[in-house]
């Protein structure tokens, strides 16, 4: 039956593309590259298959049974998901509303596969063993290579036509160039702080560090990729953590913020992990975590900790922590 093939390719669609989003915001290297890259075309999969989704829906609501407002909603929202998803490829519609738009898309997207999962409790997905025939599986490859195809077609529009679209990072982030333009981020609920910069001291191994004590002349360019779909070039001022941490042995490097807001990075990274007190040859202001913050290259934006008051060695793994801040 074709309808429950197709609604076994948008199953799987949704579930990969919901797996690949998440992932596509820990990427920070050119090697993660592909995670972004199945996020779009496991999103064309979908768009691909509607169609067909919409003659079996059109079919199952006539029959009116219980569980149709969830599957009208599961409709809806995923259109909404992959239409916010199209404007953050855009990159010319930044804010929905209070919200920006990477906001949105996520929520909207959690909200599809939560809804996927009601949907599918009431009319449950099942696969059967000629599934994994050759001829399905052909014909699964079939819709893949179509989702690929379209994809490059998508991408080569947007080139052709000049979109900001095309410019974007592996990350798939657009660029902003100069420094006066950084948006202040919080990766949550954060307020900025203000700090008193004459009486500033950060906790590093216990001991109080004056500000006066991380001053430098060395200057790092890193990039700063916000999972909000931006990124900038910029030359950082400061200290490596390495410097600032002697030989203190242990498996990771806890870094506090005054907000409670946390990261725990490897300890045999920290030479190339910095503690900055200047951004583009200017002291940090508040909003980009003065008097002194973290710059992880190599990492998002939400490893670059701002408002830094406490760094930390201590046995734990480095990987012993949620993959995505909580707060
Ligand atoms: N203490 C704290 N540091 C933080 C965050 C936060 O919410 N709290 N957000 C992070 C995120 S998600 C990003 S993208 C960068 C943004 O830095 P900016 O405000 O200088 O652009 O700060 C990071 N550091
Ligand atoms: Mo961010």
């Amino acid at each position: 039956m074709v309808g429950r093939r197709t609604n076994l390719g948008l199953l799987w669609g949704t579930v990969i593309s919901a797996f690949t989003g998440a992932g596509a915001f820990m990427v920070g290297t050119p090697a993660g590259r592909w995670v972004v890259v199945a996020h779009g075309v496991t999103a064309l999969v979908i768009v691909i298959l509607s169609p067909w989704k919409t003659t079996i829906a059109r079919r199952g609501l006539a029959r009116a049974r219980p569980g149709s407002v969830t599957s009208i909603s599961l409709i809806a929202v995923m259109l909404a998901t992959i239409a916010s998803g199209v404007l953050l490829i855009l990159g010319s519609v930044n804010r929905l509303g209070p919200f920006t738009t990477m906001q949105v898309h996520v929520t909207l997207g959690v909200a599809a596969l939560a809804l996927t999962v009601a949907h599918l409790a009431k009319r449950p997905a099942h696969h059967h063993r000629t599934d994994f025939s050759r001829r399905s599986l052909i014909r699964s490859g079939g819709v893949l290579a179509a989702a690929g195809g379209l994809w490059l077609a998508a991408e080569g529009t947007l080139e052709a036509i000049g979109s900001r679209g095309s410019r974007r990072r592996f990350t798939g982030s657009h660029h902003i160039i100069d420094a006066s333009a950084i948006p202040v981020t919080q990766w949550l609920d954060d307020d900025v702080q203000h700090l008193d910069r004459d009486n500033y001291a950060v906790t590093i191994l216990g001991r109080d560090v004056e500000l006066s004590d991380l001053e430098s002349s060395e200057e790092v360019e890193a990039t700063l990729d916000c999972t909000g779909g931006w990124y900038t070039i910029q030359s950082w001022r400061g200290v490596t953590l390495d410097r600032v941490l002697g030989d203190a042995k242990g498996e990771s490097v806890v870094v506090r913020s005054t907000t409670g807001y946390w990261r725990r990075f490897p300890r045999d990274q920290a030479s190339a992990l910095w503690l900055v007190t200047h951004l583009a040859g200017a002291p940090l202001s508040d909003g980009h975590g003065g008097p002194v913050r973290i710059v992880a290259p190599g990492r998002r934006g939400y490893w670059w900790v701002k408002w830094v008051s406490s760094i930390e060695v201590d046995d734990v793994p480095p990987w012993w922590q949620p993959p995505l801040p909580l707060a």
